[in-house]
């Protein structure tokens, strides 16, 4: 039986130590602008600007809170011993890389909190979390236990969500979440194409990136889809073409996006990439729905525009056809300043095809750390019922973003240099600003520092 179904974008709201540390090997953008003063208030404010025009258009827009940042349990672990501030003085002093990961602001990134499969696909009629363990990086690694908290607060009902842990933190079983997964269907409440894209098979030699480390294996997305209870049918496994990776693709987010019955990729984003191609289609047309693939060729961008611009880590949203249907595309202002980019852009739109019209944002906070518009959102095919069982408060209508507007004005430095992680000020703003937030969504005592306390 088929039920009517929307896709939600649940983006993560960006904390108080939003910072450039230059933490992510691989990722081109968090290089190069490592050491730079960030401005976590102005990235807030982007974000939530990004979250309210699109609730404004009519999207079903929801929030998830941020991470407690700096991690003093984390920095507990490694051996730093004393109270709160020695803890943080010590880190500093001795191992300033550590620190920074401990006041990692990396959680924004909803895409990598999670893979999704929405209650269509499943065989439990569930819908199925895998919190996403992100072993790849010290910095991500840690957020997986307050993920998967968020989400069973967010999602709380066990008939008709799944919440599973992320997968164990191994290296054959690295997972970066929905930044590598893609959903195809025809109506969101029908059974869909699960596209699972990795970087890595740790079981058998295959071309391998040389310059950048492949954060996906085949192995953990092969585990979710079993976890998630999908159909073999209804599962589509590739490798993301190592020499994208080495381009700066540190995600397949970064080189493709697809939504509905569209995706949009550039040429050189998988391997073997007619035959996968072929494939999807192949497994649509099953379903009676025809695959529409936007590809674009490197002739008319490179992948080191691409990359630059973050063109395909856009937000494909569906249009309601009073507007006209078909897609529009949610694009980081970087790509209006790369001419290839933006005649590519205004040529797509003018063509007739799927993709219809765009919106562009300001998130360079978020960009500079190699974040873009889809980074940015978790996104949850919700039924009317399922949503109505969700945890109230975080959706965004104009009250909320009012409230937390206001809320980031008073909490939130505008300057943040990574020698500012050592101020133990910076350790009490943050953990009043989230106590705070916590009363205004109603989250309880989501964070350990409420607990301990
Ligand atoms: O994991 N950047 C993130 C960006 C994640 C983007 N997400 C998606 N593509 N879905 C990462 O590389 C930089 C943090 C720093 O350097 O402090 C960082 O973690």
């Amino acid at each position: 039986m088929t039920r009517f179904a929307r896709e939600a974008n649940f983006d993560g709201l960006v904390g108080p130590t939003h910072n450039y540390a230059g933490l992510s090997f691989g990722n081109v953008a968090s290089a190069n602008n490592a050491n730079r003063v960030s401005n976590p208030r102005e990235a807030a404010l982007q974000g939530l600007a990004k979250m309210k025009a699109l609730a404004d258009l009519g999207y079903a827009q929801g929030i998830l809170p941020p991470q407690e940042r700096p991690s003093v349990a984390l920095l507990r672990t490694l051996g730093f011993t004393g109270d709160d501030r020695t803890v943080i003085r010590e880190a500093a002093r001795t191992a300033p890389e550590l620190l920074g990961a401990a006041c990692s602001a990396a959680s924004m990134w909803t895409a990598n909190a999670a893979t999704v499969s929405p209650s269509a696909d499943t065989a439990d009629g569930r819908v199925h979390f895998t919190a996403a363990n992100l072993c790849s990086k010290l910095h991500r690694a840690f957020e997986h236990d307050t993920t998967s908290r968020v989400l069973r607060t967010a999602f709380p009902d066990e008939a008709r969500f799944a919440h599973h842990d992320a997968l164990p933190g191994w290296p054959s079983l690295g997972d970066e979440g929905a930044a590598n997964h893609t959903r195809l269907c025809g109506a969101y409440g029908e059974r869909g194409v699960e596209f699972f894209v990795y970087g890595r098979d740790d079981l058998a030699s295959a071309p391998a990136p040389h310059r950048f480390p492949a954060r996906q294996t085949l192995q953990a997305s092969q585990a979710i889809a079993r976890l998630h209870g999908l159909a073999h049918d209804d599962v589509v496994f590739a490798q993301q073409h190592p020499d994208a990776i080495d381009a700066g693709v540190f995600h397949n987010d970064v080189i493709a996006v697809g939504n509905g019955n569209v995706l949009f990729c550039h040429a050189q984003a998988f391997v073997d990439q007619a035959a996968v191609l072929a494939t999807l289609r192949e497994r649509m047309a099953a379903r009676g729905t025809a695959l529409a693939v936007v590809e674009v060729g490197a002739d008319d961008v490179s992948i080191e525009d691409a990359v630059g611009s973050y063109l395909f880590n856009s937000q494909l949203l569906a249009r309601a056809p009073a507007s006209g249907g078909g897609m529009s595309l949610v694009v980081p202002q970087e790509c209006q300043e790369r001419p290839a980019v933006w005649r590519y852009l205004e040529s797509l739109v003018a063509s007739g095809g799927p993709i219809r019209a765009l919106h562009v944002f300001d998130l360079r906070e978020s960009m500079r750390n190699g974040g873009g518009p889809a980074c940015l959102r978790l996104r949850v095919v919700l039924t009317d019922d399922e949503r109505k069982a969700t945890h109230p408060q975080l959706w965004i209508d104009d009250v909320r973003y009012a409230a937390l507007t206001e809320w980031v004005q008073r909490h939130y430095r505008d300057q943040l240099a990574v020698g500012d992680l050592a101020d133990p000020a910076l350790l009490d703003e943050c953990r009043s600003a989230l106590d705070e937030l916590t009363q205004l969504l109603d989250l309880g005592s989501l964070y350990a520092f409420q607990r301990a306390a």
